[in-house]
C-alpha cells in the first residue's frame, strides 16, 4: 500500500491547541488507499525540519502533507508555493526569531508545491467546506518547512510528493479572538484533510 506521511504543528503563540495537529489525530489509518503515518511537528525553526527529514527516511513515504494553522483564514488553503526565507513576527517555540533570512543558503527562491492544489480545493469544497489555493505561506515556520520538505525532495527523493495545507482556527480558539474571527470545527477540518487525501490518491 501507498504511504502518506501526514504532519500537523504543535500549539504556538499563547494557543493551548493547534488545529492542524488536533485535525491530524481524528484522521484514520487508512484513506484512499492510503497508509497515513501522522506525525506532531514542533513550530521551531530547526527542529521541524530535522524531524520531517528523519520521518521521510525512516517511512520512505510516497507523498508528504504538512497541515499547519493560519489563524484569520476563512478557508482551508493548499499552498502552491515556498520561499526561500524566514521573517518570523514572534519568536517559534525554541525562541528562535530569524529575520530576512534564507532557509538554505545557496539554495533556489522558491519551490511550487507537487501535490495538486486546484484539485485538492475543489474536493473539499465539494464536500461542503470552505477552501481555496494560495498564493502565500507566509515567512514563518509552516513556510520553511513545506521549503524544506520541497528541496529534500528535490535533492534526495525524486519522485516524493509534497505539499502544505493551512487550516483556519479551530472554535474553541475563538473565545478572547475579535469579533467575527472564523473558525472551523476540528472534525470539519478532519474531514477536510480527507478531502485532501484523497485528492492526492486520485492524481496518482
Ligand atoms: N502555523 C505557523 C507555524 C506553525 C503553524 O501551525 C505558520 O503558518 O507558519
Amino acid at each position: 500500500m501507498k504511504k502518506l506521511l501526514i504532519t500537523g504543528f504543535d500549539p504556538f503563540g499563547g494557543e493551548a491547541v493547534n488545529p492542524a495537529f488536533e485535525a491530524v489525530r481524528l484522521l484514520p489509518d487508512e484513506i484512499a488507499g492510503f497508509e497515513l503515518c501522522k506525525l506532531e511537528i514542533p513550530t521551531e525553526f530547526i527542529r521541524s525540519g530535522v524531524m520531517l527529514k528523519d520521518a521521510i527516511r525512516t517511512q520512505k513515504p510516497d507523498a508528504v502533507l504538512c497541515v499547519g494553522q493560519a489563524g484569520g483564514r476563512t478557508a482551508v488553503t493548499p499552498e502552491r508555493v515556498a520561499i526561500n526565507l524566514m521573517d518570523a513576527r514572534i519568536p517559534d517555540n525554541a525562541g528562535c526569531q530569524p529575520v530576512d533570512t534564507p532557509i538554505v543558503s545557496d539554495g533556489p527562491a522558491a519551490y511550487f508545491s507537487t501535490l495538486p492544489i486546484k484539485a485538492i480545493a475543489e474536493r473539499i469544497q465539494s464536500a461542503g467546506l470552505p477552501a481555496a489555493v494560495s498564493n502565500t505561506a507566509g515567512t514563518y515556520v509552516c513556510n520553511s518547512l513545506l521549503y524544506t520538505l520541497l528541496h529534500t525532495a528535490a535533492l534526495e527523493y525524486p519522485g516524493l510528493r509534497g505539499g502544505f495545507l493551512h487550516v483556519p482556527y479551530a472554535m474553541e480558539q475563538l473565545p478572547g479572538k475579535p469579533e467575527g474571527t472564523f473558525g472551523l470545527p476540528v472534525p470539519d477540518i478532519a474531514r477536510a484533510l480527507t478531502c485532501a487525501v484523497e485528492a492526492i490518491a486520485a492524481f496518482g
